[in-house]
């Protein structure tokens, strides 16, 4: 038994868990005692880590493999007694969940900045996931956050690296450090939701589809299950080596980000019948049909309007949840379908309690999120299955079944504008001067529409009761259209303003215009309200989806 060093420390500042998890710069990360500062906080907030399992693994960002050796030697001195980590330290988000629950898991560290840049210059996240393989909810990531306010030593020991290249057990000290497939448990899962079969029919009948892994997590696992299982043709995955930085692009599956995927989807000629996309960590995916665009929000209605048609869905829907700012497409379906949809705040946690309670099946966000109740995180390849199985099963195109949706309920306009990297005091007393402005607005007309309602949304989470407040500001307007404003808590530099602006069109003849067009006059009644251009000095937002 080697001896644990007992390492002295003092607290850091601001290491508090953002909307999904704690996220800084590579080189904040690299300080002397930092990473470890955090882990210990995890390590003494969350009870019964004794003899306990643990799932460890991440995107593949710099840093992953260092930072796997740290908490490695961690656990061990913390009495941690058996560690599952993915094959080359690499486990989705989702892929982490997945084992958290299969094998019964007190918990999951899981090293992602998600969609952020990697690389010594890049991004770096650490999270923990509780024994339900979800995102931690508020009260224990204020309990972590509290801990590092107050830490003055953490535990380690000085053992050597452990290879993590080859699957099986070895021992750091007396606790066992299993490597794990990454893909095997995850694989077996999506088999048990999807008709596989139906599928590789679909692809042994000449269905093309491109799938961009971003050089980040999921190429693996888009590899074994798209290629290998479901006999799509080799090449069908693309950018599908995880690579540190990956390949120095932004593994943030959007428009902008994904142009490898968009100029194969959107070509005049040969295009493929399906893109799909996601992001660092594997919880994120974008849908695209043949020159066709699928907001995430329209994917979630039309993954609910036709659960039935996947086996793992067949049984009927509990209900389905979306964050406040995505729209309200799946509201419609669900009123048509008869079940319940919950609005919540930005964040995957928010979602943990309904799917544990069984009052949602499936959830989803505007942020390129989507997932069920099969594990505790949006999940970008299941998103990708799903679809995949619902064009097999009803012989329709990605964009035939978008249209469909939009028949049954109409269409919502949908767009976001971000505007990154603002100074922090200009983009806080934006908003500040938008909240103080909100008893004012009711009533009110601009650009021909009238205020119904302003506020600054406020959560009472429905299972457990607990509270959450400043969560966005939301200004409703007499035709239903809605503009919400509210600050990422994902970004690591300045301040990024998010605007979602949406309005719906239920005239059939009408809803075929260009997003952008569709909106443009609440566009810019919302750069009226908020004065944005005026206090920001930008002509328009960074980045458009
Ligand atoms: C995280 C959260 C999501 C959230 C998204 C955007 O996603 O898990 O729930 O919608 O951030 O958050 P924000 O608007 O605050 O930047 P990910 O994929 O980054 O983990």
């Amino acid at each position: 038994m080697s001896a644990i060093r007992v390492v002295p420390t003092t607290p850091f500042e601001g290491q508090k868990p953002g909307t999904s998890g704690l996220r800084k710069t590579v080189s904040v990360f690299r300080k002397p005692h930092y990473l470890e500062n955090f882990v210990q906080a995890i390590f003494d907030a969350v009870p019964g880590r004794q003899g306990a399992t643990l799932v460890l693994g991440g995107d593949g960002r710099f840093h992953n493999k260092t930072a796997i050796q740290t908490i490695l030697r961690m656990a061990a001195a913390n009495g941690i007694a058996r560690v599952l980590v993915g094959r080359d330290g690499l486990l989705s988000t989702p892929g982490a969940s997945c084992v958290i629950r299969a094998r019964q898991a007190w918990g999951g560290i899981i090293l992602s900045a998600s969609h952020n840049p990697g690389g010594p210059d890049g991004d770096f996240g650490i999270k923990f996931n509780p024994s339900n393989g979800g995102p931690a909810p508020e009260r224990i990531t204020d309990a972590i956050f509290e801990r590092t306010g107050t830490i003055s030593e953490y535990c380690i020991l000085d053992t050597p690296e452990v290879d993590l290249s080859t699957l099986g057990e070895t021992l750091v000290d007396d606790m066992v450090v299993e490597v794990i497939d990454p893909v095997a448990d995850y694989a077996a899962l999506m088999e048990t939701l999807f008709d596989f079969d139906a599928i590789r029919g679909l692809f042994q009948g000449g269905f093309r589809m491109c799938f961009d892994g971003m050089h980040a997590v999921t190429g693996p696992y888009a590899t074994e299950i798209l290629e290998n299982r479901l006999g799509a043709p080799k090449g069908t995955v693309i950018n599908g080596v995880p690579l540190d930085d990956f390949g120095e692009g932004h593994p943030d599956p959007n428009l902008v980000h994904a142009h490898d995927l968009v100029e194969k989807l959107f070509a005049t000629d040969g295009a493929p019948d399906m893109g799909a996309a996601s992001d660092g960590d594997g919880d994120r995916n974008m849908i695209l049909g043949r020159r066709f665009y699928v907001t995430p929000s329209d994917s979630l209605a039309v993954l609910t309007l036709n659960a039935a048609h996947a086996p793992g869905y067949a049984r009927g829907l509990a209900g389905v949840a979306r964050s406040m700012p995505t729209s309200r497409a799946p509201d419609r379906v669900a009123q048509l379908l008869g079940i319940d949809c919950y609005e919540t705040p930005t964040g995957w946690k928010f979602f943990g309690t309904l799917l544990d309670a069984g009052k949602a099946t499936l959830c989803g966000e505007e942020s390129f999120g989507t997932g069920s109740d099969h594990v505790r995180e949006k999940d970008g390849l299941w998103a990708v299955l799903f679809w995949l199985n619902l064009v097999a099963a009803t012989g329709q195109t990605v964009e035939a079944l978008v249209r469909d949706m939009w028949a049954k309920v109409g269409r919502i306009y949908y767009t976001r504008h971000d505007y990154e990297e603002l100074p922090s005091r200009i983009a806080e007393t934006l908003m500040d001067d938008l909240r103080a402005s909100l008893g004012g607005l009711f009533g009110t007309a601009h650009g021909g529409r009238t205020v119904m309602l302003a506020d600054d949304f406020a959560y009472t989470d429905p299972v457990d009761g607990s509270k959450a407040s400043k969560q966005g500001v939301r200004v409703l307007f007499d035709d239903g259209a809605r503009i919400v404003y509210r600050l990422s808590g994902t970004g690591t530099a300045g301040a990024t303003l998010r605007v979602y602006i949406e309005r719906p069109e239920d005239d059939p003849a009408r809803q075929d215009m260009d997003t952008q067009a569709a909106l443009a006059d609440l566009i810019a009644t919302a750069d009226a309200l908020a004065g944005i251009q005026q206090r920001t000095g930008r002509d328009g937002p960074t980045v458009v989806t």
